[in-house]
């Protein structure tokens, strides 16, 4: 690079910066000369290669130009300005354009308000793989043998197997979660695992082969059903108001006993009858139980010292719940009508 190439890139840029006429050239200008890598900066970064008892002057050269076309790009750009400000075509009084907003799909939206619950409540939040083993998903929690779940029909499995020869596959709950817990920790434990799960189902209004649960599970020393019911209860009340009437009907997991399922009375019908709950006056928002002594056994954990309860939610039910949403495909058409409701 010779001193008069500097110069007559100097008159040039010199020369397309008094040409500029309106606020677009400006900005064309801005943008070859004058940002990141535009054409001064490149000029600068060229210095490199030029003879040493060149530098000093071509350097002043450069340094100069840069100089004043900062000083008469800013000179020009508040010109503009005020040109703008006169232009009486431009109403400064109009309300600004709305920038259209995305927001998190209303399904993420429930997930978060329900973790956020849990979490003040002194839970930690675990996860694991979608992929598990028999063992986890369901020979630890109690499943007997024949149980249906374990069926082709109801769950997915892989054509690859674990270390024994069984399938392996898509996890129809969460709660192989909470066993990887109890079998790698010491209790107390108290955690919650909200996640992606799979049943080979029909897909209707109601029901979709892929889904989200929102499990929970403690482990202590003398836990009790009286715990189970107090956390219930203290998360029903943050989530759907403190006013809230609720119960407790009797249930039944392999997982769990005694089991229990815990409804609310209708928010929407406030317990007369209505569409969402269907004429019943009742909601079903989650089902819970004692930890079943076998599922500690699988674990390794001492039924006599250590107890703990356990819930599972499904999220995708909350959500339509809370926002009057009847089909649950609707959650996943991802048509923008429904999405910016929320
Ligand atoms: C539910 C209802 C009741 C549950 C139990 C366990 C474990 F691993 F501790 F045994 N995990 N999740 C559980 C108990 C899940 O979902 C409706």
């Amino acid at each position: 690079m010779t001193r008069h190439e500097v110069e007559a890139f100097c008159t040039e840029t010199l020369e397309a910066l008094r040409r500029i006429q309106s606020p677009e050239e400006l900005e064309q200008f801005r943008l070859t000369y004058l940002v990141q890598k535009g054409r001064i900066r490149q000029m600068l970064d060229r210095l490199r290669q030029v003879p040493t008892e060149e530098k000093p002057a071509i350097g002043r050269l450069l340094n100069n130009l840069r100089s004043t076309v900062e000083e008469e790009f800013a000179a020009l750009r508040n010109r503009f300005e005020r040109q703008r400000s006169h232009d009486p075509t431009f109403d400064p009084t109009l309300p600004g354009r709305l920038i259209p907003r995305g927001s998190l799909h209303p399904v993420l939206q429930t997930l978060d308000r329900m973790i956020d619950i849990f979490v003040r409540m002194g839970f930690a939040v675990a996860t694991g793989p979608d992929v598990e083993d028999d063992h986890h998903n369901f020979e630890a929690l109690n499943f007997p043998p024949d149980h249906p779940a374990r069926d082709m029909q109801d769950t997915f499995f892989l054509r690859r197997t674990d270390a024994h020869g069984k399938p392996l596959l898509l996890r129809t709950h969460t709660s192989p979660v909470q066993i990887r817990l109890m079998e790698s920790m010491q209790p107390p434990i108290r955690a919650i695992i909200p996640g992606r799960v799979y049943r080979n189902e029909a897909i209707s209004a109601r029901s979709l082969a892929e889904f989200h649960q929102l499990e929970g599970l403690c482990i202590d020393e003398r836990t009790s059903f009286a715990d189970l019911k107090g956390t219930m209860i203290a998360f029903a009340e943050q989530m759907y108001g403190s006013g809230i009437r609720y119960r407790f009907r009797p249930s039944f997991f392999p997982f769990t006993e005694p089991s229990a399922e815990m409804d609310i009375e209708c928010f929407l019908c406030g317990g007369k009858g209505c569409r969402v709950c269907k004429q019943s006056g009742w909601l079903e928002i989650v089902g819970c139980g004692m930890v079943h002594p076998h599922v500690l056994q699988a674990c390794k954990l001492d039924p006599e010292r250590w107890q703990g309860y356990a819930f599972g939610f499904g999220i995708e039910r909350v959500t339509m719940l809370l926002t009057g949403i009847d089909d649950i495909r609707l959650l996943y058409e991802n048509d923008i009508r429904l999405l910016e409701q929320f």
